[in-house]
């Protein structure tokens, strides 16, 4: 690789020490598919544990402040002293995510379903989840909806999203002027004949009915194979309608895996048009895309997974960060498809960890997260302290 010029390394270095990505509660808890969960000693067996590990991957990234939470998965009696742990650790609670998806009642859907009675109690979560933010000073609510149906005739289409619309509005209405609704589509499951949010654009027609503060969220396994992801992102981005990410990585369905552990490519894609908009920070001119992620760590230990992932993410961002704008510009302008691509992919095939050593060594960290945390001996200190009680998990 040649030297990075000094402006250009200043330039790259500063957005990466601003970057924030903010990890989920769910990924510290054991996990599973539907055929078992294997559980792993030293999982937390509360949100306040779980928030201590999430505090441990900010300690050694920097740059993971803001831990998300799903209710009721992390439900507790006082918000108000879970938000009072979290700033003694050293970190915020960050998205609170709505559960509309495991109770009984919701077999014909939660916030779609035939039954009035039943869309009241889902609508009435979603309003305690607003509450919650409240409590803990959190920003954005995340809304994704299992909803769906699983045979043709089944239920009226237009109905369904009529009553989605409805629910919608009256939890958008609930939220203060600084709080915002993102809204999370998924191409299929567990419904498989017809999901009531199936896509992005399903989503961006609910977010554009509803206001400014309703925004789209796109999480990275939620699509068909082969789709553009990164086309979605420039779509919505111009449109002001994009609200943040779930990252995770997939090789077939919505597998959850670590974030650019599949196709690093595509995560340089995606954070190339965050970058080319000037979205990367609350500075730029997109305020408030929130870069979180969506992962489970079902056969790999748990925070130094999360603390690979936060890396990968930094990687692909360091090298959209390195494409050189001007020269890609003027590439297109004068029609060299391969000059184009070609100003792309240097950029990609540049090697940023030594860069990123760097940055770390400026904010006072280990260049080195995974090797620090795996010499701090966090993992045989909870493992030897968390014996008993209930680990935390999927419904708990
Ligand atoms: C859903 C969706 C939500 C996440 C849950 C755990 O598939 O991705 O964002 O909160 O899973
Ligand atoms: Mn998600």
């Amino acid at each position: 690789m040649t030297e990075l010029a000094p402006e250009t390394r200043a330039r790259v270095a500063a957005r990466l020490r601003d970057q924030r990505i903010e990890t989920a509660s769910w990924a510290y808890g054991n996990s599973g598919t539907r055929f078992k969960v294997f559980p792993q000693e030293g999982v937390p067996r509360d949100p306040y544990e779980k928030l201590a590990d999430a505090a441990v991957v900010h300690r050694f990234t920097g740059v993971a402040p803001t831990v998300a939470l799903h209710i009721p998965w992390d439900l507790v009696d006082d918000y108000a002293d879970l938000a009072r742990h979290a700033t003694e650790l050293g970190v915020r609670a960050g998205t609170i995510n709505a559960n509309v998806f495991q109770d009984d009642d919701y077999k014909l859907g939660s916030v779609t379903n035939p039954d009035p009675g039943v869309r009241r109690k889902a609508i009435g979560h979603l309003l305690e989840c607003v509450d919650v933010m409240d409590r803990t000073g959190s920003r954005d609510l995340k809304l994704w909806f299992s909803d769906g149906t699983n045979y043709p005739g089944q239920d009226d289409v237009r109905t369904r999203q009529d009553r989605l619309a409805a629910a919608l509005a009256e939890t958008y209405d609930r939220l203060g002027t600084h709080q915002r609704m993102l809204l999370e589509y998924k191409l299929f499951e567990p419904a498989f004949y017809m999901t009531d949010v199936p896509d992005w654009g399903t989503a961006y027609a609910h977010c554009i009915a509803l206001g400014e503060r309703a925004q789209v969220v796109i999480d990275t396994g939620h699509h068909a194979p082969g789709t553009n992801i990164e086309f979605i992102v420039a779509v919505l981005l111009r449109a002001g309608k994009l609200g943040g990410f779930d990252f995770n990585s997939r090789f077939y369905a919505d597998d959850d895996l670590m974030v650019g552990a599949a196709d690093p490519f595509q995560l340089f894609r995606i954070m190339h048009e965050i970058v080319l908009a000037d979205a990367l920070s609350g500075a730029g001119a997109y305020k408030g895309i929130a870069f979180m992620l969506d992962q489970c760590h079902n056969i790999e230990p748990k925070i130094q997974a999360v603390i690979r992932s936060v890396l990968n993410v930094q990687e692909a961002t360091a090298k959209a960060l390195l494409v050189d704008h001007d020269a890609l510009r003027a590439a297109q302008d004068a029609g060299d498809v391969l000059g184009a691509n070609e100003v792309l992919m240097d950029a990609y095939n540049t090697d940023v960890r030594p860069l990123l050593r760097s940055v770390r060594e400026d904010m006072g960290l280990d260049p080195d997260p995974i090797g620090a945390y795996r010499r701090s001996g966090y993992l045989e200190k909870i493992r030897a302290e968390r014996v008993g009680g209930t680990q935390a998990g999927w419904g708990a």
